[in-house]
């Protein structure tokens, strides 16, 4: 059989002879990309679809046991992902239990961003934390102080907010007085939180609302999050952008102002389409995490940044698609890594615009695999993870476990 890429230790070898000879540690790089984590979603394991239908798998995860089970297999494999987020209505329909702590520690994870519903209620119609009723509102708030307390009793220091609040026709509500009162509801979360967590606050211009909605991008989310109190942060979600918004610039304004809390990874080609990362442009995705890198480097740690997965497509196999995605980022992570950043202030300054292009695009263009694959085998895990999870037999045996197929 043909070697996996992922196995071709020489050419990591290669690679990281490279960075040394200019000047780099090749060491340090390793060390960034065995302890860089990427968090996945509980919701990225189950069955999903689009507003036409859902599409079934057989192996697709239907309780959190197996939803935790199932992310499980992508850390074994990966390395990177110990941490799962969870959705609170969707994962404890019939109200959350603690036996979900023993769950994620057979699956070798633990429970990471906590993710209120404020969205299925009928009670929503006109909005959550922002709707004019005040006891709609009463309830908004008790059931991200209930979040608030699941996130305690399972250590989670995330909580994190995406709201469906909005209009969907003019006239339909005042604006201001909507953020008005969203304002007051994110101060009365965010000081319910233990000091340990984190309130990240989402942004999205469109969908399900699409007259305007209240929290439409990051500049607003900024706004309210400095409001809210000095632990609220901006949740960036790749597809939460009109088309052709410069994203990475958002990410680097953010980190310059401390404001940037953590990311729901995915790509799209046209709206939310919540396709795997890098999917559709994996140069983005690059380019953000250079942005990153560049901001560390000058800081000279790494930044507390929360890297989570927020996919729900519906063709590929979850728990590969899964694996998939992690990996590429991984991969992309490194690219980040690799840019010669002396040799790209020295371009700048010279002001040499294709030199400095130049040196992202050969960072970019570097193929990073064979070094995920050699950090894998150090860290006792198989060089390619997806093809390793493939030859497990897991998921045809889920398959058999959970469903007949015919359902
Ligand atoms: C939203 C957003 C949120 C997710 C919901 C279900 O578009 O991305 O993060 O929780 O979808
Ligand atoms: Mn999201
Ligand atoms: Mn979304």
């Amino acid at each position: 059989m043909d070697k996996s890429i992922y196995e071709h230790t020489e050419l990591a070898k290669r690679l990281l002879e490279h960075v040394e000879s200019k000047g780099g540690d090749p060491a340090e790089l390793l060390e960034r990309l065995r302890t860089w984590r990427i968090e996945t979603p509980s919701w990225g394991y189950a069955d999903a679809g689009t507003r036409f239908g859902v599409w079934r798998q057989p192996s697709a995860a239907r309780t959190i046991e197996e939803k935790l089970a199932d992310a499980g297999q992508v850390h074994k494999h990966t390395g990177i992902s110990p941490m799962v987020a969870v959705h609170v209505l969707w994962d404890f329909p019939d109200g959350f239990d603690k036996s979900v702590l023993h769950h994620a520690d057979s699956a070798g994870v633990r429970i990471g961003a906590i993710n209120p519903n404020l969205f299925q209620d009928q009670c929503y119609k006109f909005g959550s934390l922002a709707n004019r009723d005040r006891d709609v509102r009463r309830q908004a708030v008790q059931h991200c102080l209930d979040s608030i307390e699941i996130g305690r009793q399972v250590g989670s220091e995330v909580l994190s907010l995406w709201l469906a609040d909005g209009t969907n026709y003019p006239g339909q509500d005042d604006i201001v007085a909507r953020k008005h009162r969203l304002a007051e509801s994110l101060t009365t979360v965010h000081d319910a939180m233990p000091d340990s967590m984190q309130l990240m606050i989402e942004y999205k211009p469109f969908e399900p609302a699409f007259y305007h909605t209240d929290i439409a991008d990051w500049g607003m989310a900024c706004l309210l999050a400095r409001q809210a109190g000095q632990r609220a942060k901006v949740l960036v979600d790749l597809g939460h952008h009109y088309q052709s918004q410069n994203i990475e610039q958002i990410v680097a304004w953010l980190i310059d102002e401390q404001m940037l809390g953590g990311f729901h990874l995915n790509d799209r080609k046209y709206a939310d389409d919540d396709l795997t990362i890098g999917s559709i442009d994996p140069y983005q995705m690059f380019r953000i995490f250079d942005q990153i890198v560049l901001a560390e480097q000058q800081r000279g740690r790494a930044l507390p940044i929360a890297y989570m997965i927020d996919q729900a497509h519906c063709v590929k196999n979850k728990i590969e698609a899964m694996i998939q995605t992690v990996g590429l980022a991984h991969e992309l992570w490194a690219k980040a890594l690799l840019v010669d950043r002396q040799k790209l202030r020295d371009a700048q300054a010279r002001g040499d615009v294709i030199g400095a292009e130049q040196l992202l695009r050969g960072a970019f263009f570097s193929d990073t695999r064979p070094l995920i694959g050699y950090l894998r085998e150090q860290l006792h895990l198989e060089a390619d993870a997806l093809a390793a999870f493939r030859a497990s037999g897991y998921d045809e045996q889920a398959a058999r476990q959970r469903r007949s197929g015919s359902d």
